[in-house]
């Protein structure tokens, strides 16, 4: 049988990582592509580079001819769209280059894709931060978006314009709504990340203090390995359609705090509240505090995911429990200290 080939936008970022492992054990020759950076922008998938069947290029998703080139020349069964400036704080301060890449780049793929080739299997890396302030207690393909930042109004649009590509040109197309999804690959300036990261540290007393924002904003964390999976099966369908991939289980951050700091065996205490909300540990210190600095101008209080369309149509569900995905994380971050 021919190889399948992938072409995936946004492979040097976590979930790129963990897609190109799949993929590769599935035998599929995978085509990534690169922005030119100052720095080195290969180094999660520096492992993946001597295999015969990975293939990096340079390009860029506002850049609408590099994109059709890439197609063109690829020639891809299937494109995987995870390219996207991917930080919802970030996004109020960048908010037109936001929409640029993660809206209208979008486009840009769909245009491609119907200039050159209809039977091209899309897959849009939509969101959970679309629901933004929603008063369903639990989310799903029904639900309404009411999105609460520059990121998660340009992700809807992506959402609808990857839809109305589908019905309008009968494009293989279809969103995946993500809820939030972490791994030792994770960006260092993601809310997981920097917990743990930091906590490892204190608990080592290689770093003094932890400085966080909102504390009681509610996340649905799964791993991104597990979720990779579920964009492969996504594409896999005998029809292009939405799911909604989460764990159904949300936690505060502060509970992500306390998690973490149980598996490191680091006594905390929490005292004072709001911006006066300290943690202090077994010697009375403060290790964590609070500061406006990453508060947003808008918050998502509240996300968790039903993904019981997943569950019966992919046969997909989460299978790494956060426990499990914290103690993953500590490992790794112990790993690149020793
Ligand atoms: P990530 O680690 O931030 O990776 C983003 C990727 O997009 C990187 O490879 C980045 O390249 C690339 N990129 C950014 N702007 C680009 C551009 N203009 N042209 C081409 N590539 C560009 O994000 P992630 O966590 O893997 O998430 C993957 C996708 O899923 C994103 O679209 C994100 O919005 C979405 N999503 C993520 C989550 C989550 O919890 N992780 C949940 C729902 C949806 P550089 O390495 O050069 O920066
Ligand atoms: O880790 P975060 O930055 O992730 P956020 O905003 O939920 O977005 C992530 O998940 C989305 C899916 O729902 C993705 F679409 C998106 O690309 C990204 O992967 O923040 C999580 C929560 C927020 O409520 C934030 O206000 O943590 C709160 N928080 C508190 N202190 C902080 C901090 N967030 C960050 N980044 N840094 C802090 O110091």
């Amino acid at each position: 049988m021919k190889k399948k080939i992938a072409l995936i936008f946004g492979i040097t970022g976590q979930d790129g990582y963990y897609l190109s492992d799949l993929l590769l054990n599935k035998n599929y020759k995978v085509h990534g592509v690169k922005r030119r950076s100052s720095s080195v922008p290969t180094k999660r998938i520096e492992k993946y580079l001597n295999n015969k069947n990975f293939f990096i290029h340079y390009g860029d998703i506002t850049d609408t001819s590099s994109i059709q080139n890439l197609v063109e020349k690829i020639k891809p069964t299937e494109i995987y769209n995870l390219a996207a400036q991917s930080h919802v704080g970030v996004s109020f301060f960048t908010p037109l280059y936001t929409a640029n890449v993660n809206a209208i780049g979008v486009l840009s793929i769909l245009e491609a894709i119907k200039n050159t080739n209809h039977k091209i299997k899309f897959y849009q890396a939509g969101t959970s931060e679309m629901f933004g302030k929603t008063i369903s207690k639990i989310q799903n393909e029904n639900t309404n978006f009411n999105p609460q930042s520059p990121y998660g109004t340009a992700k809807v649009f992506a959402h609808h314009i990857t839809k109305n590509y589908r019905d309008a040109y009968n494009l293989f197309a279809s969103n995946g709504i993500l809820f939030n999804h972490e791994s030792p690959m994770r960006g260092e300036n993601f809310v997981t990340k920097k917990i743990i990261s930091s906590l490892t540290k204190i608990s080592l007393g290689l770093q003094k203090k932890l400085i966080l924002g909102n504390l009681y904003a509610k996340r649905d964390w799964g791993h991104a390995k597990d979720y990779v999976e579920a964009i492969h099966k996504i594409l896999q369908q005998k029809k292009p359609d939405d799911y909604v991939i989460s764990t159904g289980k949300e936690y505060t951050i502060k509970e992500f705090v306390n998690m973490t700091a149980k598996l490191l065996k680091l006594k905390i205490k929490w005292r004072g509240k709001g911006l006066k909300e300290i943690a202090i540990d077994a010697n009375g210190k403060t290790i964590i505090s609070v500061s406006k600095v990453y508060y947003r101008p808008l918050e998502v209080d509240y996300l968790k995911g039903d993904s019981a369309k997943a569950k019966k149509n992919l046969k997909w569900q989460s299978k790494i429990n956060i426990n499990e995905l914290i103690r993953e994380m500590i490992d790794f971050e112990l790993q690149s200290l020793a």
